[in-house]
């Protein structure tokens, strides 16, 4: 029993020091390119050939932008039949190249 108690004890403390590095890492990648936002937005116009929709979005600090209108590309997994002009969504968006992409969007809630 002391056996077992004395390995938790390392393995803890090993992950411990294991975890420390791996928060440092996942900072960093943060920074390079994972940073993303979630705001609100309104919808303009939408071109679901092109997957992209001209949005009133609110700020995104993760991403060092302001509120403004612009042209998000839509990701393939996001549903763009929310995408109607005069809709009001949450979306979460991040980097793609150049331009913003959103990854997420739902219905605002009230
Ligand atoms: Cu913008």
């Amino acid at each position: 029993m002391i056996d077992i108690l004395l390995a938790l004890s390392l393995m803890a403390s090993a992950q411990d020091m294991h975890h420390g590095h791996g928060d440092m890492s996942a900072e960093h990648s943060m920074d390079m390119e994972a940073a993303q936002s979630t705001t609100f937005a309104d919808v303009r116009s939408v071109d679901t050939e092109a997957r992209t929709a001209l949005l009133r979005h609110g700020p995104l600090p993760e991403l060092g932008m302001m509120g403004m209108v612009m042209s998000f590309h839509i990701a393939e997994d996001v549903d763009i039949t929310l995408f109607e002009p005069g809709a009001a969504l949450t979306v979460t968006v991040t980097r793609h190249g150049e331009d913003l992409m959103v990854i997420a969007a739902a219905p605002e809630a009230d």
